[in-house]
Parts: C-alpha cells; structure tokens; sequence
C-alpha cells in the first residue's frame, strides 16, 4: 500500500516507494493539504539530510540517491512490510547503544524495538571490553525482545542472533561467514561480527532480552586500530564490494525476526541444526580457556542450552559454558 504523504518522513517513504519514477508535487500538497511550497520545503529538507531529489518539470520529484546512512526511512525501505521491527530509534554518535536499549526496555519499549547508531564511542563487548565502532562503517545497533520464556533459555538467543546474520551477510554480500563459539562471526578466519546477549529478568520470566550486534561492514584495513590489525575484517574487504549498510541491517532484522519466531514455535531443535552447519568450531581441536582452567579437545556439538561440548583426550565430554575458543596446536 502506498504511504500517505504528511509531513517529510512520509514523503521520503512515498518517494522511495516510487522507485525512481517522478511524483508529482502538486499531487502530494494536495494530499497533505499543504501547499506546494511547504512540499518543497521537505524537499530541500531532505536535501540537507544528504538525499539528492532531482525536479522534472511537469513531472515532479525523483528520489536520485540516499545518503550512507542507518536512518529509519533507509532500513524500512528494506524491510519492506515485514513485521518483526516495531520502532527503529537512530542516533548519529552514542557511548554505547547497550545501555540505551536497558533504559528504553525498561520504560516499556515494545518486542522488535532497535536502538541503532552511526558511531559508538565506548562501544564494548563482553566483560566489558572495547568494541571498536569506527563512524559510518559498520552495524552498530541492540534488538530490544520479550519473548515469554525463563531466563535460562535467553543465552539461545545470542545462537539464534549468529544464525540470523550469517543468512544476512549471505544474502547482501556473496560471501560466507562462520560462527565461532559462541558469539563471533569470521570471514577468512578474522572477526567480522561481535554479539552481546543481555538480560531483564524476573526470577521465572524474562522481562527483555537485548541483544547488541556489531557488524563490521565497510571498514578498509586502515580503519582498524593497530591492535586489531590481525584479528579483525569486514564484509567489504573480503567480498571486494562496499555493502549496503541500511539493506544488511534490515536482512538481519528480517532475519532474528523469522527465526526467533521459528525457535519460540518450533523450541531450538532447527536453530541448533542450522547453528552448527554455520558452525567454525564444531569438528575442530581447540583449547576453551576459561578463568580458571583450559579445557582442550575436539569440538562436537552444542546442546540444547547452547552449550558447547567437547570430547578431551580421554574420551570423556565436557560441557563448556562460556570461555574463549583458541584453535588448538
Ligand atoms: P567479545 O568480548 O567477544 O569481543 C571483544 C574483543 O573483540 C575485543 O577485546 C577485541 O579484541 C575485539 N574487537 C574489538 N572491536 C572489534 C571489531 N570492531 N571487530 C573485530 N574485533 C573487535 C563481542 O565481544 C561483542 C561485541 C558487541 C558489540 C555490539 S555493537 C552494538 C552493541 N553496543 C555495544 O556497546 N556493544 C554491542
């Protein structure tokens, strides 16, 4: 259905929706019930908002190009009408998008409400580590949920989050990444993806699970500080094709929408399958290094907590909780 034109967002949606073909300016101040100087007005809003809206004469406006931006217009034009997301919040520069995301949860954000940013200045991972968030580059954003589970079930929802990008960075680039136990993307063995599950929760419910996603999308080797130089990627140094930050964001929007949906009709049962057919670790030698010990062996599976198990030398399994996963020899 088409978007009623009433104010500039409206009409950047409707000009968008036309895919390239004019629309004429009297007909949307007649629509709006404004005159067409006040759409003109919009128009060179947009304009200083980075969109470039060429003027047909007799025709009327033509959306050109959009600017490289998370903006919400950008990521629903993607989304289309898929009905997952229910309010996209942008922000040009934020600390961290985490600590948004609690509050807004906390005040009674809805299921499917994404707190998303351009820049993050102290950016962080876990156990608070710096998550490096350099401007206009990557997919900085936290997924607000409340599904009507217990608590012990939300960590699935950090598998279900690496299973939904995976698919998207697939979709939008040509290119396969890998997980890697238990919330790492690589692309050619290098990390291209950090996600950080946290929780609101009553001790049998779960009040919110947020769900912090970093996507390293158009960054080149240079953008890296130096101490990330060997370890880090993004999707366009290893497709060669700068990538389409508004269309990536909505396909892993899309994405955790489909199968969260999937998970909370059907239990984790087809997640844990597709989990471990995107898997980097399972089937390899590794060394789980924990606080207080490092268990070696060989990776074999994940059960149905999100556990990762892994047979040591003496045949025994082990049941890995949470620990950094190094290859082994
Ligand atoms: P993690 O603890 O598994 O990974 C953190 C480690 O990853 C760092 O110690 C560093 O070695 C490395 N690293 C830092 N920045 C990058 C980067 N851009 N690319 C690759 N490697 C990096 C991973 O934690 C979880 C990250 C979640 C980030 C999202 S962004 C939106 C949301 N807001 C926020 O502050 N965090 C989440």
């Amino acid at each position: 259905m088409e978007t009623k034109v009433k104010d500039k967002d409206s009409l950047l949606r409707r000009l968008m929706e036309a895919g390239g073909e004019p629309v004429s300016g009297q007909m949307l101040a007649d629509e709006a019930g404004v005159s067409r100087t006040a759409v003109w007005k919009w128009v060179r809003e947009l304009e200083e908002e980075g969109y470039t809206v060429r003027s047909v004469r007799k025709k009327g406006y033509v959306l050109e190009a959009s600017p490289d931006l998370l903006t919400p217009a950008l990521i629903r034009k993607y989304l289309k009408d898929d009905p997952f997301v229910s309010n996209i919040i942008h922000f040009e520069s934020v600390g961290s998008t985490m600590p948004i995301a609690h509050r807004e949860a906390h005040d009674g954000a809805t299921d499917g409400t994404v707190i998303v940013a351009e820049e993050q200045t102290e950016g962080r991972g876990r156990l608070a580590r710096p998550w490096s968030s350099t401007a206009g580059k990557g997919i900085w954003m936290s997924v607000i949920l409340k599904p009507d589970i217990p608590p012990h079930r939300a960590p699935q929802f950090t598998l279900i989050a690496a299973v939904s990008i995976c698919r998207a960075i697939r979709e939008t680039a040509e290119v396969e990444a890998r997980i890697k136990w238990p919330n790492d993307l690589l692309i050619g063995g290098r990390k291209v993806t950090g996600i950080l599950t946290e929780l609101q929760a009553d001790p049998d419910r779960v009040q919110a699970i947020i769900i912090g996603i970093g996507i390293n999308v158009n960054q080149e080797p240079e953008d890296f500080p130096d101490e990330l130089a060997d370890i880090a990627t993004s999707v366009r140094i290893q497709s060669g094709q700068r990538v389409d930050r508004a269309a990536l964001a909505a396909a892993v929007l899309r994405n955790i929408g489909f199968y969260s949906r999937i998970y909370l009709e059907e239990g984790f049962a087809p997640i844990k399958m597709l989990w471990e057919e995107n898997s980097d670790t399972i089937g390899r030698k590794v060394n789980a290094v924990m606080m207080r010990e490092t268990v070696t062996g060989t990776a074999v599976g994940i059960t149905e907590e999100g556990v990762l198990e892994i047979r040591t030398e003496d045949g025994s399994i082990r049941g890995i909780y949470s620990a950094d996963i190094e290859p082994a020899e």
